[in-house]
């Protein structure tokens, strides 16, 4: 199914697609946490939420895959190397205590993500020390394990995690998506550029399209799967159908958030 997106249309396999969405968590997004630590306006981010509230339900309304990150260290910070401790000249550094509990640190309320959107228990919560969700995780296992070879990104901020997540999965053979109202910066013309680049010579590191083209998407596909499920279902005693393999009434999604097959309806 094509996608209108840039630099040309990208061509969308719903059951082999996940959304991914980056780091939508209160320390970057809410006064006191570690965005606004750094001196910046957490306004400027708070734009991404609405659209990606409205993809999250389309997503998850068509049975698809759905992963979710944080980026924040363990509470003892062996897994914050110096280098990203000390680099600026801020009072306050990852660990210390700030308005949302210890900054960045797993566990206390600023790391986590914000209540709208909040993961769901079968949606995996992909854990990072780095910008790059691939980096020191078990994403790249994730993906392979349940057939994911795209990614629809979404979260903040555009040029600092989306860009360098997207930058790690594209060398890695996953095509991305970067949904652009859907991602935010703390800095409007970093967030231009950043899409900018990633849509250049012929989608260097991938393709930038809308919520609103995926949204159709989406719709199209849970009618068309759906509509294919009440057709097996009305046959469904048939013994051509009986157990078929494949078929739009396969999907499952097991107690680990696994899922297989094409959506229920
Ligand atoms: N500072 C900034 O723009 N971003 C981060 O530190 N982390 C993420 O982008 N998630």
């Amino acid at each position: 199914m094509n996608i209108a997106a840039e630099p040309y249309p990208f061509d969308f396999v719903p059951e082999r697609c996940a959304l991914l969405i980056i780091d939508m968590q209160r320390d970057f997004l809410e006064p006191g946490g570690f965005g606004e630590m750094l001196g910046n306006d957490v306004s400027q981010l708070r734009r991404a939420i609405e659209p990606n509230v409205k993809l999250l339900a389309a997503w998850r309304a068509a049975k698809l895959r759905v992963i979710h990150t944080r980026e924040g260290h363990l509470p003892d910070l062996t897994d914050l190397h110096a280098s990203k401790k000390n680099r600026g000249s801020h009072a306050m550094r990852i660990g210390d205590e700030g308005p949302m509990g210890r900054i960045l640190v797993r566990g206390e309320e600023g790391h986590d993500i914000i209540p709208e959107l909040y993961p769901q228990k079968e949606e995996p919560v992909v854990d990072k020390p780095g910008k790059g969700a691939f980096h020191a995780t078990d994403l790249h296992d994730l993906l392979k394990h349940n057939g994911i070879h795209q990614l629809v990104v979404t979260g903040v901020t555009t040029e600092v995690c989306v860009s360098t997540t997207v930058r790690e999965a594209n060398d890695r053979g996953y095509d991305c998506l970067i949904v652009e109202d859907c991602v935010a910066s703390y800095f409007p013309e970093f967030h231009k550029w950043s899409l900018e680049m990633t849509k250049a010579q012929g989608g260097i590191f991938g393709w930038v399209s809308e919520s609103r083209h995926l949204l159709g998407a989406l719709e199209k596909w849970s009618a068309e799967t759906c509509g294919a499920n009440a057709d097996n279902a009305d046959t469904a005693d048939t013994a051509d159908n009986a157990g078929s393999a494949g078929n739009a009434a396969n999907m499952t999604v097991n107690e680990k958030g696994e899922s297989s097959g094409a959506p229920i309806c």
